[in-house]
């Protein structure tokens, strides 16, 4: 097929991945683990807000299990794709990226838009992984423990033709540079970043801790069903 990632992937393997410094850190995510944790974490937001935005609203996403990775676009182009690293500092993983189906190598409506580096999760779906570990026994090969490391294993190899032949998905949580002026909620940058061509996982928006954890139940009850891992939920 002339859309194949195969076609993507460029002759040489690479004899090492580039180290390269995130413009802004990636950092990692504090943890509640209760109601009453999610309760303070929400009224402490509440009390360092100013009395126009106090009563915000929280933006709820599945916390899909994958590897943060943070990509670049300039003038609508994919340019780039950098591992979280340590945070600071990451690897070069582009070629491999670009074998991603779901990852636009151009975005709808960006082309005018100098830089956007947009960060998510590089994932395996749950029958991809079982599909590759199924193929594994076939032949005879190491199988994953699951599919975070499957996804891990195959952002790091050197050849991308290895990459390419593995069921890979990029999901976008977070609009980090080119943000446009009109945007003002993370809900609405991430139905932008849909709009324009990139995949994203459900959103929901709530008012307060207990639709919160009505929306946090309804996930957890049918997260077998869900089509990758989850390790949690995120609330902005
Ligand atoms: O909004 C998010 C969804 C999932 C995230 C996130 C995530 O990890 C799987 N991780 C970070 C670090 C941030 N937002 C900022």
């Amino acid at each position: 097929q002339p859309d194949s990632p195969i076609n993507q992937v460029g002759d040489v393997p690479l004899s090492a991945f580039t180290q390269v410094t995130h413009d802004v850190p990636m950092l990692s995510l504090g943890n509640v683990f209760d109601y009453d944790g999610m309760r303070s974490f929400m009224r402490r937001v509440n009390d360092r807000l100013s009395d126009a935005q106090r009563n915000t609203e929280y933006e709820m996403e599945l916390k899909l299990d994958g590897l943060a990775v943070s990509l670049k676009y300039e003038y609508g182009e994919f340019v780039q794709a950098v591992t979280r690293g340590n945070g600071q500092t990451g690897e070069d993983i582009t070629q491999n990226a670009k074998t991603i189906r779901n990852l636009p190598l151009w975005l709808n409506e960006a082309k005018d838009i100098e830089l956007l580096e947009v960060r998510g999760e590089v994932l395996m779906p749950k029958s991809g992984f079982e599909r590759l570990n199924r193929l594994a026994v076939e032949k005879n090969e190491k199988t994953f423990a699951n599919p975070r490391n499957a996804a891990a294993g195959s952002l790091r190899q050197l050849d991308p033709s290895v990459a390419a032949s593995r069921p890979l998905a990029f999901y976008a949580y977070s609009l980090n540079q080119g943000l446009p002026e009109r945007i003002e909620t993370q809900s609405a940058a991430l139905a932008w970043l849909g709009d324009i061509g990139l995949s994203v996982s459900a959103v929901r928006v709530v008012q307060n801790p207990r639709e919160a954890q009505e929306y946090y139940e309804s996930v957890i009850e049918k997260r077998e069903k869900l089509p990758f891992e989850i390790d949690g939920m995120v609330i902005k």
